[in-house]
């Protein structure tokens, strides 16, 4: 199935042999033509997830066997994969306590929805659903999962200066290792790693011309202490160099606690591997530090320009939850049973429209196999990380700007704090032998994870975004039919039954 994904190549508007790293990615990010956009999104689940429909049933069953068999004597120690799945987090009430983290969000996630609806409308007129749903290839990215991309159509003040350092990074002349090096002392003037030759030598940086390779971004621990690397084909624009910090995180937690028994060698839960990086992506990403560092030349520090600022932000961040979030909602539903094979498709886009508001571009159908054409699930790789990673992210910072005696959050940069930098050593250095509950503690004060940071952090924006849509009578929500938008299925099962119902009649028949 990763090798489906990794060498899927697509036409779209009559170009072909179209790879998704950086060609397919250009086009969702950048086109604005509805229809071309619809022929990249239709094309790439066509030439990935429906590719692997049967192979995906084999899997579950094959995956579920793996978490079976870890039986302990005779007793089993997991029912199912989804179970095998969520024990690093070592909660029996891991299933409810992301649902109530969701809940404490969803309003919040609700209003942007609408906010970006109401602007989108604008642009696509009556192309736009009227059950209040998003189409979901308009959104900037292939999965819809992240709306950065849109920024520039959605800017709530269009005057104030752009605050996308991109086109200031192609003019200075950034390529990928000056982008690496970049976020590589972000790190060390905390105080942490810099990394060593070999970490250089062995790393993927660009995609390399002379063979196929599967682009999405990842981190490897070769768990010999001194072997580390990153695979990324990295583009010169500011989402990579995130996606940079994101990786160096991961690369900076393996060093960290490499002189652990291999058994702890781990993230204390799996969302802490993934929010190490992001943490220091929220202070890279303010606009003083981005000034700091000669990438943002003329900020407007007014109200307006937070608002700017923060909606940026949260166009990738609070758009990102749901989809985090529902991503292993579907996965714990196939593995557990709840969601049988003819049911795929159906359940996905269930979980789609409830949660996201979006809504596919054409009708789907149970020969589609959309949740295929995201990397992690062709490639067996957990989601629930990243959800919890985006609550932590704000967690973290929230407390370690205390720490640095800085106040207003979104304000905050942790760059060159030793203070910081010596907790999240400490911290982080311990890997998964001290429970995470224990950790999230020693960072923030508290066991359990919060939206309430989150919240917090985007204050200014939740008030703006609530005044513009009374203004505009725009009312956040969408009622929308599933049945608008995948068939159902028992149609093949009415014939049969219809069928089988002749053939006994006409086997009774005979028999009389
Ligand atoms: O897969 C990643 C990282 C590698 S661990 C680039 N992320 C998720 C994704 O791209 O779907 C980071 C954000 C979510
Ligand atoms: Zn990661």
């Amino acid at each position: 199935m990763s090798s489906i994904y990794g060498k899927a190549k697509i036409c779209v508007a009559g170009k072909c042999n179209l790879t998704l790293e950086p060609d397919i990615t250009k086009i969702m990010t950048s086109e604005r033509n509805y229809d071309v956009l619809k022929e990249a999104w239709i094309n790439w689940r066509d030439a990935t997830g429906k590719q692997m429909r049967q192979m995906y049933t084999e899997y579950v069953q094959l995956a579920n066997y793996l978490a079976i068999s870890n039986s302990f004597g005779s007793i089993a120690v997991f029912l199912n994969y989804a179970d095998y799945w969520r024990f690093p987090y070592e909660d029996s009430y891991f299933k409810r306590n992301v649902e109530n983290l969701w809940e404490e969000m969803k309003a919040f996630y609700a209003d942007l929805h609408a906010y970006v609806r109401m602007k989108l409308r604008k642009i696509y007129g009556d192309k736009m659903p009227a059950d209040g749903t998003i189409p979901a290839h308009l959104l900037g990215n292939m999965w819809a999962q992240q709306w950065g991309n849109i920024y520039n159509e959605v800017v709530p003040y269009a005057d104030l200066p752009q605050i996308d350092v991109t086109s200031e990074m192609i003019k200075q002349g950034y390529d990928a290792m000056k982008m690496f090096k970049l976020s590589e002392k972000f790190f060390v003037d905390l105080g942490l790693n810099k990394m060593e030759d070999e970490f250089w030598k062995n790393s993927i940086i660009v995609k390399p011309e002379n063979r196929e390779l599967i682009c999405h971004a990842s981190a490897w621990d070769f768990s010999d202490g001194s072997d580390f690397r990153i695979k990324m084909c990295t583009d010169v624009n500011f989402h990579d160099l995130i996606t940079i910090h994101h990786e160096m995180g991961h690369i900076q937690y393996y060093q960290l606690y490499k002189d652990q028994p291999q058994v702890f060698r781990e993230g204390a839960n799996p969302g802490f591997h993934e929010a190490l990086g992001d943490l220091m992506g929220l202070s890279v990403s303010t606009p003083g530090h981005l000034k700091k560092i000669k990438l943002l030349n003329n900020f407007d520090e007014s109200d307006k320009g937070t608002i700017n600022f923060q909606l940026k932000l949260a166009l990738d961040k609070v758009a990102f939850m749901p989809f985090g979030y529902l991503i292993d909602l579907w996965r714990w539903g196939v593995f557990e049973g709840t969601t049988t094979k003819d049911q795929y498709t159906r359940k996905w886009w269930e979980l789609r429209i409830n949660y996201q508001g979006i809504s596919p571009p054409v009708k789907r159908s149970e020969n589609d196999f959309d949740p295929g054409g995201k990397y992690h699930v062709a490639a067996n790789s957990p989601y629930m990380s990243y959800f919890v990673s985006h609550i932590l992210q704000f967690q973290w910072h929230k407390a370690l700007c205390m720490l640095a005696k800085e106040t207003i959050l979104h304000k905050c940069d942790i760059d060159g704090n030793k203070e910081v930098g010596d907790k999240i050593r400490k911290v982080f250095s311990q890997g998964a032998s001290i429970p995470w509950q224990k950790q999230l503690e020693n960072l923030t004060d508290s066991a359990e994870m919060s939206a309430k940071p989150l919240l917090e952090y985007f204050t200014p924006l939740r008030e703006f975004l609530k005044k513009e849509l009374a203004a505009a009578n725009e009312k956040p929500g969408w009622t929308a039919s599933i049945d608008d938008y995948v068939e159902r299925n028992d149609t093949n099962c009415g014939n049969v039954s219809h069928n089988s119902l002749i053939l006994l009649l006409l086997v009774s028949a005979s028999l009389i």
